[in-house]
């Protein structure tokens, strides 16, 4: 069922509506953006069950300064999210409505968009979107003799969370969904780990947990975030809670979902199986394509091979059991209940061990974070960094 996802209020004065609603609902917008092809500049506010899109005319020609000349301020489209615009399109055309545009095409916000005209639907313009969230280009974070590439949402006035991803994964492949839903209320940064994603290989480092935590310490300094967020899934979040524990004073409070801290040899060489090119090109083919575009047609089997050397190094991982008591932050431990690689009592384990943490388990038989529904991750999160004193 299409849900309300925006307003779209036609404006004169972006800056002045803004302030108003700053009075109104004490948020700000967490996002500009300038649309050229629709002739507008959106600010995005968060008015929780829907966004409010203010649109400025960019020029005398953009279909808001007409609308403005002729109607002033005001209401000036609703817009409903479905899962595919195209669909709706052509379901729309067989009712016997006109949409505006031939096909769908690119708005604000990563959405493909079209519209009804307002005299087929009783005076409103209607919008429909389906979100396509196309990658920004990463911030390139310099480490070493290289780079790191991260990924920034949101407005920097928003209280900071840093996401890290799992093993063999990425900002794209793993944390993009969950990052959209947070973007209107943090101020999210998302990592790529060395020899993952879009960042470098730095061929002549050993991977290793400690490499890892040192990537996201490098993070933190980049961006200047003390006190922030962390959420991690898998790999990303045994590297949270060891960044935590070594420093403290930096990190706010954490997330992990499908973090493992107690490595044994049967749990590494599981591990392994699952990083091994072949077996998951054999297995998973439409996925050994994601990877392919995400990591690049030659590089990806060659990253999984040396991740499946990094798989080694867990047995003398950056934490150990015994740190964890020290890890005084509030730490959500999240999981699926039926995970096919780390069985229920390592989610409860890490619960038990940890000296300030809460609990959810989400239903699910993956270990895969695309397998979580992003809504109600989104809202765990949200809940567990904002109600912290
Ligand atoms: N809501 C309600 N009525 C509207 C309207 C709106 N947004 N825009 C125009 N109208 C009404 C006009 O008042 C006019 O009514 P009357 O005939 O009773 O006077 C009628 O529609 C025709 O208006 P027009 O000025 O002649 O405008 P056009 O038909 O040339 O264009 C529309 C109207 C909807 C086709 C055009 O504005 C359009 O293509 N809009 C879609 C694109 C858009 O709005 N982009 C900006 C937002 C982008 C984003 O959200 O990213």
């Amino acid at each position: 069922m299409p849900h309300l996802e925006h307003i779209g209020i036609a404006v004169k004065d972006a800056g002045a509506v803004a302030a108003l609603y700053e009075k109104l609902l004490g948020v700000r917008p967490y996002k500009l953006e300038t649309v050229t092809r629709e002739g507008v500049q959106t600010h995005f506010i968060s008015a929780e069950t829907a966004k409010l899109e203010l649109l400025a005319a960019l020029g005398a020609d953009s279909p808001v300064a007409k609308f403005l000349a002729k109607r002033g301020e005001g209401l000036h489209h609703l817009a409903f999210e479905v899962d595919d615009a195209r669909a709706e399109m052509d379901r729309l055309t067989t009712l016997g409505f006109t949409p505006l545009s031939d096909a769908p095409r690119l708005g604000a916000d990563g959405k493909l968009i079209f519209f009804l005209h307002p005299k087929e639907t009783h005076g409103v313009l209607v919008e429909f979107c389906q979100s396509v969230s196309a990658m920004p280009a990463p911030t390139r974070v310099p480490y070493r003799d290289g780079h790191l590439a991260a990924f920034a949402f949101g407005s920097e006035a928003n209280p900071p969370v840093v996401l890290l991803h799992g093993v063999g994964g990425s900002t794209e492949l793993e944390l993009l969904p969950v990052l959209r839903r947070l973007e209107p209320h943090f101020y999210a940064v998302a990592l790529d780990f060395a020899g993952h994603g879009a960042s470098d290989d730095f061929p002549d480092l050993d991977l290793s947990g400690r490499h890892f935590v040192d990537n996201a310490r490098a993070l933190l300094d980049f961006f200047d975030l003390d006190d922030a967020n962390l959420f991690g899934f898998s790999m990303g979040g045994s590297i949270a809670l060891a960044l935590a524990h070594q420093h403290p004073a930096r990190v706010r409070s954490l997330a992990v979902h499908g973090a493992n801290f107690d490595w044994d040899a049967r749990r590494v060489r599981r591990l392994q199986s699952r990083l091994n090119p072949d077996a998951l090109a054999r297995l998973s083919p439409v996925f050994a394509e994601r990877l392919a575009e995400v990591h690049g047609a030659e590089r990806w089997a060659a990253r999984y091979r040396r991740l499946q050397a990094y798989a080694e190094t867990l047995l003398d991982g950056p934490l150990r059991t015994a740190d964890l008591i020290d890890v005084q932050q509030p730490v959500l431990v999240s999981a699926h209940d039926r995970d096919d690689l780390f069985p229920l009592e390592v989610p409860l384990a890490l619960h038990h061990a940890l000296p300030n943490a809460s609990l959810a388990l989400l239903p699910g038989t993956r270990h895969a974070l695309a397998t979580a529904d992003p809504d109600v991750l989104a809202h765990l999160l949200r809940r567990h960094f904002t109600s912290l004193p």
